[in-house]
């Protein structure tokens, strides 16, 4: 009778139990009541994307990005072009036409790699990587627009950086990943750039002059993609630390250094051995865009995908490491 009892009772906790599919599991794991999870990162999900970098502008941010064209069966960066996006909410993002292409620059030969744009006087200045045509080496162009989507042209004619111009290293592949700022306190241009070595230098006031030497800044394990920016009163630094790449970062009061370093930011991104970020504050809220390689079933180092994750200061100015997440931002 007991035993008859206890079989029962089995069979109506059974009966009793609701199947759960996994995305439910997760779901009520995370003490959330609604099943459907909403998953923001990345935030491009029908093109690959890399190295972004993004401008915030009158009341919208504008993400520009390498294309990654890499087939699935190629094991390489096949870039070439940049693409262009907009958002007032962080949330939702809205593909302008294609604005730029390695082809716009008649000197450059391949490699749509890293690149920054930034606005002065109405007209918006595109820092772009590139491999020369006839200079050995990746080279930095300048493209120009009047509008934050384009379409941009070639500024120059010719390259604004070349890998002859540096010498600090023997590698051909040193002058990549421009970041640019225009100081507050007095309007002075700067671009910074550099892998192995981070170089930076004075841009005149018209965007596509050096003005004066290229100097060098010693960071420790620095590989590539410098990102300057500026967030109450202090200079910031990040950039990528060794190889698969963490993000760390140096802060400073003069743009000028000394800079102090400050530790790692980001640490390695799903699937990809690259990280690239790019900092901004927007409507009162600060962010970190950076690119995985977490798109299933392709996703890698050459088929990345751009996310953004919050990013919060503590008080004393240092910046909180950055979780990143699937969800991204919601609201
Ligand atoms: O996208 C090509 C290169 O990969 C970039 O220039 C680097 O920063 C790394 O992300």
């Amino acid at each position: 009778m007991k035993k008859t009892l206890s079989i029962l009772s089995l069979l109506v906790l059974i009966a009793s139990c609701k199947t759960i599919k996994p995305d439910e599991v997760t779901a009520y794991a995370n003490g959330n009541a609604n099943p459907t999870l909403t998953m923001n990162n990345p935030i491009i999900k029908d093109k690959y994307t890399g190295d972004p970098a993004a401008l915030v502008y009158k009341d919208k941010v504008y993400l520009y990005a390498g294309h990654d064209e890499a087939p699935n069966d190629f094991n390489f960066y096949k870039m070439n072009e940049w693409l262009v996006y907009s958002s007032s909410d962080m949330v939702h993002w809205q593909e302008h036409p294609v604005p730029l292409k390695v082809t716009d620059f008649t000197w450059a030969k391949s490699d749509a790699w890293a690149a920054q744009v930034i606005e002065r006087n109405g007209k918006f200045y595109w820092y772009v990587t590139v491999s020369h045509g006839t200079i050995n080496g990746k080279a930095i162009g300048v493209g120009v627009s009047d509008s934050p989507t384009g379409p941009f042209k070639d500024a120059l004619g010719k390259a604004l950086i070349t890998n002859d111009m540096t010498t600090q290293t023997k590698i051909d592949w040193d002058d990549i990943d421009p970041t640019v700022i225009i100081d507050d306190d007095d309007g002075q241009a700067y671009l910074f750039w550099g892998n192995t070595v981070c170089h930076y230098a004075k841009l005149k006031a018209n965007m596509i002059e050096l003005d004066g030497p290229i100097q060098t800044i010693s960071l420790p394990n620095y590989t590539e993609a410098p990102w300057i920016h500026k967030h109450n009163n202090w200079y910031y630094l990040s950039y990528a630390y060794q190889f698969p790449e963490k993000i760390a970062y140096a802060m400073s009061k003069s743009i000028k250094g000394p800079w102090e370093y400050k530790g790692i930011l980001n640490e390695l991104a799903g699937n990809s051995n690259t990280n690239h970020q790019a900092i901004i504050d927007f409507k009162g809220d600060s962010y970190f865009i950076y690119h995985n390689g977490g798109t299933q079933p392709n996703g890698s180092s050459f088929r990345r995908s751009v996310c953004v994750d919050r990013l919060y200061y503590n008080e004393d100015g240092t910046m909180k490491r950055v979780i990143m997440t699937s969800e991204g931002i919601t609201q």
